[in-house]
C-alpha cells in the first residue's frame, strides 16, 4: 500500500545489506536505493530528472543480478573480483559499451555521501532550518563534485521545492517529527557503515574515479 510506505523499512535494507564477513550484498543495496528513488517521486515531478537517473543506473545493476552471471553479482566484492578480472572495468574514457557493474555502482556510492550528510544534517538541525539549505550544504560536500555546471544548476533550482525540515520528516512516515529523528539516528550507523566498507573496496582497487 503506496500510503504506508515508511522510509524505516527503506533504510532498514542498508542494515541488511552488510554480512558477518563485511560484505555488502547487492540485493538489499539495491532494494534500499529503489524504496528512496519511491521516495523522491512522491515528492514531485520536479526531481524526475533526479529519480531517471538513479533508476537508470538501478536498472543497470539489477540487470548483472539477474543475467548469466548472477553468481558472480551477489556481493560489491565478487562484483570487483568477477569484473576486474575479465576486463570489464574500463578505466579509460567511457568506451560506448556497456556500463560496468563497478562504474554504476560508483555513482550510487557517490550519491549514499550525500545521503549520509542529508540525513545527519536533517537529524541535527534545528527545528526551524531549511530542508533546501541542508540538502543544498549536504549536496555541495560530496556529489556537486562529480557534476557538471548544468546538472548543480538544475538539482539546486529542485532543492528548494523540498518542504520545511519538520514537514519533511513527518511525510518521511515514521511518525512524529521527533520520532523520524530518533529512527535517523538509528539508521545512520548502518548507512555510514555500507558507504565505509564500498569506499575502502573501490579504494583498495583503484576504483574511485572510475570515468
Ligand atoms: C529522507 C531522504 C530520502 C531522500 C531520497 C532521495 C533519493 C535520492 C536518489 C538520488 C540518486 C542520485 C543518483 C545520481 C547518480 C549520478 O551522480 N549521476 C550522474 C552521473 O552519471 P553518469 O552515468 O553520467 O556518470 C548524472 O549526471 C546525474 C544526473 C542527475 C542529477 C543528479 C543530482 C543528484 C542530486 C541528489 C540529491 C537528491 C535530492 C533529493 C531530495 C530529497
Amino acid at each position: 500500500m503506496a500510503d504506508a510506505f515508511s522510509l524505516r523499512e527503506v533504510l532498514a535494507a542498508f542494515q541488511t545489506c552488510v554480512t558477518e564477513r563485511r560484505e555488502v550484498l547487492l540485493g538489499p543495496y539495491l532494494s534500499g536505493w529503489r524504496g528512496l528513488i519511491r521516495f523522491l517521486h512522491s515528492l514531485g515531478a520536479i526531481f524526475s530528472f533526479i529519480s531517471k537517473d538513479a533508476v537508470a543506473k538501478v536498472q543497470i545493476m539489477e540487470n548483472y543480478c539477474g543475467g548469466e552471471q548472477r553468481d558472480k553479482y551477489v556481493s560489491l566484492q565478487s562484483m570487483v573480483e568477477y569484473e576486474l578480472a575479465n576486463g570489464l572495468v574500463g578505466v579509460q574514457k567511457r568506451s560506448g559499451g556497456p556500463d560496468s557493474g563497478c562504474r554504476t555502482v560508483l555513482r550510487l556510492h557517490r550519491a549514499l555521501r550525500w545521503l549520509q550528510l542529508f540525513l545527519e544534517g536533517l537529524r541535527t538541525g534545528r527545528e526551524d532550518s531549511r530542508t533546501s539549505v541542508i540538502c543544498t550544504d549536504s549536496y555541495n560536500a560530496s556529489l556537486a563534485t562529480y557534476h557538471p555546471w548544468v546538472v548543480r544548476k538544475a538539482a539546486t533550482v529542485a532543492f528548494c521545492a523540498l518542504p520545511p525540515r519538520n514537514a519533511f520528516l513527518e511525510i518521511m512516515n515514521v511518525g512524529t517529527a521527533e520520532e523520524a529523528v530518533a529512527m535517523l539516528g538509528e539508521a545512520l550507523p548502518y548507512i555510514c557503515d555500507v558507504y565505509g566498507i564500498t569506499q575502502e573496496l573501490f579504494a583498495q582497487h583503484k576504483l574511485l574515479d572510475l570515468p
